[in-house]
């Protein structure tokens, strides 16, 4: 006994030693319960009304880089958030909030969520592009209202001339639905997307935020633009991949007490159990920082929970990463002659941190627009000795950061064709290849936050 409660004072120390304040950051203690309000059954019906985008009431950004603040309205929930140009790092999701119920206060669940590079190999042709490294502010491209949908429309950033992000409010298909003897009930989803251009020379990269009705996020990643013309012809048809790390600082209730946990559903590999499959809920990495390769047999989800925040059946509230890849891309410098960097990112798929400001710093460092490739800011390689997953700190109750890397392979074929080109040469543009992932509620409601009602009303 006198142990655990050594243990536990010298754990609380660690805990506060280690606790970093963020501006802006606030926690609601406790969290009130998910309400039924009386836009319920408005919301049940054949189509959501409602979903209106407006600058948002309270301005919750906090960066000196071109910004806005954007809120949009559901039928029961709400999001508030901040959308920037991060210079180098480009559009840049957060701070941002959400009202889980009708007259719920705002609960922060995202501090900064961005692409943190885009790793572009080569087959045949020694490129191994880091797209990030030549980018800029002015990389964030030019929006015009051709370029969304009809009742889409563009947002320009603070002290900016043009428009550069396209807000879209989008039906999103069914989002639950029961069909019954004596009756059905329907209900269609939506979402906001958030978008913008980031310009890699040839390649036009579509960056793109999902706000939806349910409390999921989506992060997409969309390729585009015409094959590499610099060593043409064979450079227009030579395959490639484009890979993308993604970085998000989530801030469920707040920046402090969150904690990773690897999910994992198991079948034949299993001790002799009455059980046909188990699903287990591990630490992350033991409970440290480190990476991870997603093992799609055991359908592996990284899950961020509040240990400090329950909903009312006393459950943490938490956020899975849903990977959902066409594979998983592998690559070898030395294999490809590469002297410059080791590509060691590119042996996992997720990551986790801790937080921590002066990597956060490092990494966007936008008023030196340094560039430090993912080797360095994510594993700790020199200069950046100790960062990321180097120092191997606790990912229990604390600050935390998740990693995660996407990749699509891209092998032109006779669609990449320009009209008229011959079969050696691509002048074409790219059909848009997506990649990206999820982040999905876990007990962050109490109910079906989409007003789904008891079976009794559908069977
Ligand atoms: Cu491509």
């Amino acid at each position: 006994m006198r142990r655990c409660s050594t243990l536990l004072l010298a754990f609380i120390i660690a805990a506060a030693a280690t606790a970093q304040s963020k501006a802006g950051d606030f926690t609601i203690d406790p969290l009130p319960a998910q309400r039924l309000g009386p836009v319920k059954m408005r919301a049940v019906g054949p189509r959501a009304t409602g979903g209106a985008v407006r600058p948002c009431t309270e301005n919750i950004c906090d960066t000196t880089q071109p910004h806005t603040c954007v809120e949009v309205n559901f039928e029961e929930t709400a999001w508030r958030t901040c959308i920037s140009n991060q210079g180098r790092r480009s559009l840049t999701l957060g701070p941002t909030d959400l009202r889980r119920s009708p007259g719920a206060p705002w609960m922060r669940v995202l501090r900064e969520a961005s692409v943190a590079d885009i790793f572009v190999p080569y087959h045949s042709f020694a490129f191994r592009l880091y797209d990030m490294q030549q980018a800029t502010e002015a990389s964030l491209l030019e929006m015009r209202q051709a370029d969304v949908a009809a009742s889409g429309s563009l947002i320009t950033l603070s002290n900016q001339s043009i428009p550069q992000v396209g807000a879209e409010l989008n039906d999103r298909g069914i989002a639950w639905l029961c069909k019954g003897l004596s009756g059905q009930q329907v209900r269609r989803g939506q979402e906001l997307a958030l978008w913008g251009v980031f310009d890699a020379q040839n390649y036009d990269f579509i960056i793109d935020y999902r706000l939806r009705d349910d409390g999921s996020i989506g992060f997409r990643m969309g390729s585009t633009g015409f094959n590499n013309p610099y060593f043409e012809p064979l450079s227009t048809t030579d395959a490639h991949m484009h890979s993308t790390l993604w970085r998000v600082d989530i801030d469920l209730n707040g920046s402090g007490g969150d904690t990773a946990h690897t999910l994992a559903h198991r079948e034949g590999d299993i001790p002799p159990t009455p059980l046909a499959a188990i699903d287990t809920e591990s630490p992350f990495n033991g409970g440290r920082e480190g990476t991870m390769v997603w093992d799609p047999v055991q359908f592996n989800t990284i899950l961020i929970e509040d240990e400090t925040t329950k909903n009312s059946h006393g459950n943490p509230i938490g956020y899975e990463l849903h990977a959902n890849p066409e594979g998983l891309s592998r690559h070898y410098a030395q294999e490809a002659g590469n002297v410059t960097r080791q590509e060691r990112f590119t042996k996992f798929d997720f990551a986790v941190t801790h937080y921590k400001e002066s990597e956060r710093n490092a990494f966007f460092d936008t008023p030196h627009v340094r560039y430090l490739d993912p080797d360095q800011y994510l594993l700790g390689a020199s200069p950046a000795a100790g960062f990321g997953v180097a120092d191997n700190e606790s990912v229990t109750d604390t600050d935390l950061v998740v990693w995660y890397r996407a990749s699509v392979h891209h092998d032109p074929h006779d669609e990449d064709h320009a009209p008229g080109d011959p079969n050696f040469l691509m002048t074409g543009i790219t059909l848009v290849h997506w990649s990206g992932f999820e982040l999905i509620p876990r007990n962050l409601f109490d109910f079906n936050p989409l007003g789904g009602p008891s079976r009794n009303n559908c069977q």
